[in-house]
This record gives structure tokens, C-alpha cells and sequence, in this order.
């Protein structure tokens, strides 16, 4: 990244502008370039490793978008991304080896809204997911390359974990023993929705799979959902990881990097108005066995994520970005607390739907 200069790849794209870091994602380099009036992003390799077939998902994804938000009278330069191609037509610009580009329109007059979310605002976000999903439910799943082999697998998420601590690499393993006995000790139901796919009693569906609240971008007037962003992880899936990561951020009293445990807390009414919302726009195409796991799976996509920055953590910090030491520790901590928490409100989670 040092060496690559962003006003280069930026003539790529034919555009020569003031370029600046933008946003909180844990995985790619974002930048607002003029004004703003484009969003470049390098897209991290590493995790991504195929940076063509990842574009091509986004291509075919947006353009489906496109043509339904057209048909239905909407404006498809906001409420979908928009790619910029490079002056040679492509999706995006491949520097070198580990570096490719790409731009986006940015999509103005919007806001993310994290910590200062309201319960309408859940109910909006309910309604902006409900509705992207609903957009793709006809879309022909079969052409989606899968970007991160197994990237919901809980129970391959587990065996993850249980590798790091075998190898501990960076010798960390004996200094988080309370969190690895949390973890394990409840690995016991985290194949409910693997199983669930596998016998063929939860539908597989065209999913986002990253459907925190800091991916969909609200209008900052009114405060409705304009767009979904963040498209490198849509996939086949199941609905219960979408709705189940939502609300994982979405009904946490405090934010993921909160270190104070006694304010981290599952609000249960942050559930309702998200469910609300997200009814409103995919009831009809739910079964009874989705329905039916919709407290569980907010339960197992927090355990899930928590696993996995405990995982990381153990690796020494090579996956998420991290912004202080034991970022990644904190941040499992803080997922464990709010699985406890969750796992106290299911029944009452159970009754309100
Ligand atoms: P990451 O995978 O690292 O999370 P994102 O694609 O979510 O990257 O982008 C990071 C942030 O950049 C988003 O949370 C959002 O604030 C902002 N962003 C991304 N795309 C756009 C866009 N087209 N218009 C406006 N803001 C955007
Ligand atoms: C990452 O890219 P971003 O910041 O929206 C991660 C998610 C995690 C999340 C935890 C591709 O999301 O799976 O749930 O961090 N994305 C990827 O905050 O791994
Ligand atoms: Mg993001």
C-alpha cells in the first residue's frame, strides 16, 4: 500500500482529485475522493483473494438492483452502489499482486448511524435489509462465486478457534483461558443453522452476510434506509445471518468496542422494532422454521463474531483491523457478554415475535 500512489490508481478511473480516509470498516481501506464524489476503496486481498470474481458478484448484484429500483420508481444512483470502471472498462484496477481498487459513486445526503441509534432506526434498518432481500429473491443464486468459502459456518468457526489455540502463534492462549471456556462451552448448539440447511429444513437463500448497521447508509433528513452497502460478502445463505448479525450491533446497548461489560446489554425492544420492520418487507416469504429461529440466530451470529475476534486475537491480530492492543480481545469480551445477555431474553425474544 506504501508504495502505490491513490492519485495514480485514481487516473486509472480517469480521476484526479483530493483524496481522504473515510468510514469505520474493519476490513478494506476506504477514501473519499472530491468533494465527496467518489468512495475508492482497496479491497483487502488477503481476505478477498479473489478480487474478480468478488467484482463480478457486485457487478450482477447492482445491475439486478438497478433494474428492479428503476421498474419501481426509485432512484438507482442511491439506493444501490454505482461502480466506476477504469478507462479501460473494468470493474476494477488491479495495481499489483496484492492491490486492487475500485471506485464507487459516493452516495450523498446520507448519513451511518451507530451509536446513536433510536428504536425507529432499527425499525428503518429492519425495513432497508428486509427489502434488499426481498429484492433478491428472484435473483438466479446459482451465479454468485462464494468470496469466503464457509464464511457462516459456525461449527468451522469453532474448529478455527480450536486450531489457534493448538498452534498459538503468538502466545497468547494461556492469558485468555475464561474466554476460550465460554467459547468451547457453548460450541454445543452452533450447528443449528448448518444443520438446518444441511437436512434441508432452512432455506438457502441470496443473502448479504455482513448486515451491520454501519452497511446500510440512512438519509440524514428523514432518516429512512437509502442503500445497502458493503456487498463483498453477499452469497447464498440463510435469512437468520442477516437478521441475526443486525441485530447483533443494532440491539447492543454499546457499541462493539465498548470495554465497560456493565453497559453492554440486549435490548430487547431494539429486536421488536427491527423485527417489525424486516417483517414488514420479507413475512411472506419466510418459513415456519426461519421464523421460529429468529432469537436463536441473533444469539449465534454474536457468538459466532465473537468467536471469531477471539480467534483472531490468538493469531495475532492478522484478520480485523485494530486500532489500540487487545482490540480484538476487547471486542470478543464484549460479544460474549451480550451472547450471556441474549441468552437470558430468549424466551421473552420468543414471545414478542
Ligand atoms: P468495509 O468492508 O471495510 O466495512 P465498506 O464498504 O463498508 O468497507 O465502507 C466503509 C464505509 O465507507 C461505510 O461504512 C460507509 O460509511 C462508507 N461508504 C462506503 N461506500 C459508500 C458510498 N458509495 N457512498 C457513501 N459512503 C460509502
Ligand atoms: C467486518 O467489513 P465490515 O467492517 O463491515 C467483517 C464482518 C464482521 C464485522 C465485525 C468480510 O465487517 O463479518 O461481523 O467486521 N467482514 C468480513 O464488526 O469479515
Ligand atoms: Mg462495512
Amino acid at each position: 500500500m506504501e508504495q502505490i500512489c491513490l492519485n495514480d490508481v485514481l487516473q486509472q478511473f480517469d480521476i484526479s482529485m483530493n483524496i481522504s480516509p473515510y468510514g469505520n470498516g474493519h476490513i478494506n481501506d476506504t477514501y473519499c475522493v472530491d468533494g465527496p464524489r467518489y468512495i475508492l476503496q482497496r479491497i483487502n486481498t488477503s481476505i478477498f483473494t479473489n478480487p474478480a470474481e468478488l467484482m463480478e458478484n457486485i457487478e450482477n448484484v447492482t445491475a439486478f438492483l438497478r433494474e428492479k429500483i428503476i421498474a419501481s420508481g426509485g432512484n438507482p444512483d442511491r439506493e444501490t452502489l454505482t461502480i466506476i470502471r477504469t478507462k479501460d472498462g473494468k470493474s476494477f484496477y488491479q495495481a499489483d499482486e496484492q492491490n486492487a481498487f475500485r471506485v464507487y459513486k459516493f452516495i450523498s445526503g446520507t448519513i451511518n448511524i451507530e451509536d446513536d441509534k433510536t428504536p425507529e432506526d432499527l425499525y428503518r434498518a429492519g425495513k432497508g435489509f428486509g427489502h434488499f432481500q426481498k429484492l433478491l429473491s428472484d435473483f438466479p443464486v446459482e451465479v454468485l462465486h462464494e468470496t469466503i468459502r464457509d464464511f457462516h459456518n459456525t461449527p468451522k468457526r469453532v474448529e478455527a478457534l480450536k486450531n489457534a489455540i493448538a498452534e498459538d502463534k503468538a502466545g497468547r492462549v494461556s492469558s485468555v483461558e475464561p474466554e476460550i471456556a465460554f467459547a468451547l462451552g457453548n460450541a454445543f448448539w452452533a450447528d443449528t443453522v448448518t444443520k438446518g440447511i444441511a437436512s434441508g429444513k432452512i432455506p438457502v437463500r441470496v443473502t448479504h452476510n455482513d448486515t451491520k448497521i454501519n452497511n446500510i447508509l440512512f438519509d440524514q433528513d428523514t432518516r429512512a434506509a437509502v442503500c445497502v452497502i458493503d456487498l463483498d460478502t453477499v452469497m447464498s445463505g440463510s435469512m437468520l445471518y442477516d437478521f441475526g448479525d443486525a441485530l447483533r450491533i443494532g440491539g447492543s446497548t454499546a457499541s462493539e468496542d465498548e470495554t465497560d461489560l456493565s453497559k453492554v446489554m440486549f435490548d430487547t425492544n431494539a429486536f421488536a422494532q427491527f423485527a417489525k420492520g424486516y417483517l414488514c418487507e420479507m413475512k411472506q416469504e419466510l418459513t415456519a422454521a426461519e421464523l421460529a429461529l429468529l432469537p436463536l440466530s441473533v444469539k449465534l451470529m454474536t457468538y459466532e463474531c465473537g468467536i471469531r475476534f477471539l480467534t483472531d486475537y490468538i493469531n495475532g491480530d492478522t484478520y480485523f483491523k485494530i486500532h489500540r492492543k487487545n482490540h480484538n480481545l476487547d471486542r470478543a469480551r464484549n460479544q460474549f457478554k451480550l451472547v450471556a445477555d441474549i441468552s437470558q431474553k430468549e424466551a421473552q425474544l420468543a414471545e414478542m415475535l
